[in-house]
């Protein structure tokens, strides 16, 4: 789909039907007013730390509309559109943003595992899990998601490399932004694409543009149904249109006219252009959709808000059985009522 919303039609992926365009392009939006909500809790002192990804959204929406139930989501820490179209509850995403573990907390039907802030620790772990389904015969595929910089990392390789060896079911997604914080695509690595990586682990590799929901979905569900032949890396290549998280100012590393430019080739606009072209989308309808998606998430923060954390658990989570030395500091700490 090109930023005019026009589809080639020779590539256009079987099954999508523009019903299905119009629910990924809603979540697309509630992604984009998801993101804006935390950004003003953040800077209210209502949240904390946040990685924004407005920008991209047709990577993230894109690719989860093509994960079935029994596949299983294994994220960084920006996908939280991959997070809504899951059904993670709302109200534990504002918990889990405002810095309590309780909100991280997994739904039994969500399959897949926590936000995980180390660069590319997730990626041995979903190779892993990948490794374990095709050991017990299952058929169902690992999806998880690794921005440029990660593939700089050790764990990318020897998570690709294993993947390669024991064709493990695994999707490996770069959501390659541009940036990894101030650190831009180009002084990242020499090579010419991240896709091409995979062909030193002897496994397929695709780049798409990551600002096209369409080619995202595609490319998702073709690797996903070939899974069982082994693994696949997917480069997206998109945009960071904001800040890496809320404790970055990109004005002091990047230029307006790269942002511009960018945002020009906004994912979301091009969707709405298809849509309107068709006649699937209006006006009145992008309003009532807003209005919809505001009031679920403003109830969900108004639950989260309700939320009283043990200052217990700032201890409990951090290893399976408590140290001596730090349950003594646990039990000083909750008895100086230094938490009220
Ligand atoms: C192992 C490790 N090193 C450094 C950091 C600090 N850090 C957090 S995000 C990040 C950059 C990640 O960039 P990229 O992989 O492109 O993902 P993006 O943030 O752009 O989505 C860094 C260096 C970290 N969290 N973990
Ligand atoms: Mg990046």
């Amino acid at each position: 789909m090109d930023e005019q919303g026009n589809v080639d039609q020779a590539n256009f992926p079987k099954g999508l039907t523009d019903q299905k365009i119009v629910e990924m392009y809603k979540y697309m939006l509630f992604a984009r007013a998801l993101d804006a909500k935390m950004l003003s809790l953040q800077r209210q002192g209502r949240a904390a730390t946040y990685a924004p990804l407005i920008g991209e959204e047709a990577t993230q929406i894109g690719s989860a509309f093509a994960l079935r139930n029994q596949d299983v989501f294994v994220p960084n820490f920006r996908q939280h559109g991959v997070f809504l179209v899951r059904n993670f509850p709302l109200d534990n995403f504002f918990i889990y943003w405002k810095g309590y573990e309780d909100g991280g907390k997994m739904p039994e039907n969500f399959n897949g595992t926590a936000v995980c802030v180390p660069v590319a620790t997730q990626l041995p772990h979903a190779t892993g899990i990948a490794f374990a389904l095709k050991h017990m015969n299952k058929d169902a595929a690992v999806v998880t998601y690794v921005g440029d910089g990660g593939t700089s990392e050790g764990d990318f390789y020897e998570a690709l490399n294993f993947a390669g060896v024991w064709k493990a079911p695994v999707v490996v997604i770069i959501e390659n932004n541009q940036w990894a914080i101030s650190v831009p695509r180009s002084k990242q690595t020499a090579a010419q694409t991240l896709a091409q990586k995979a062909i030193a682990a002897g496994i397929k590799g695709v780049q798409v543009d990551g600002n096209d929901l369409v080619a995202v979905y595609k490319a998702t569900s073709d690797a996903i149904a070939d899974a069982k032949n082994g693994p696949t890396l997917i480069e997206c290549v998109t945009y960071r249109m904001s800040m890496h998280t809320t404790a970055d100012d990109p004005t002091k590393y990047r230029s307006e006219e790269e942002v511009d430019e960018w945002k020009r080739k906004d994912p979301i606009a091009r969707v709405k252009a298809y849509l309107t072209k068709k006649g699937f989308w209006n006006d009145d309808m992008e309003k009532q959709t807003a209005d919809e998606q505001l009031k679920k998430i403003d109830e969900a923060v108004e639950k989260a808000e309700q939320f009283k954390p043990d200052p217990k658990s700032m201890f409990e989570n951090v290893y399976s059985f408590i140290p001596e030395t730090l349950k003594e500091e646990m039990d000083a700490g909750v008895a100086a009522d230094f938490w009220q």
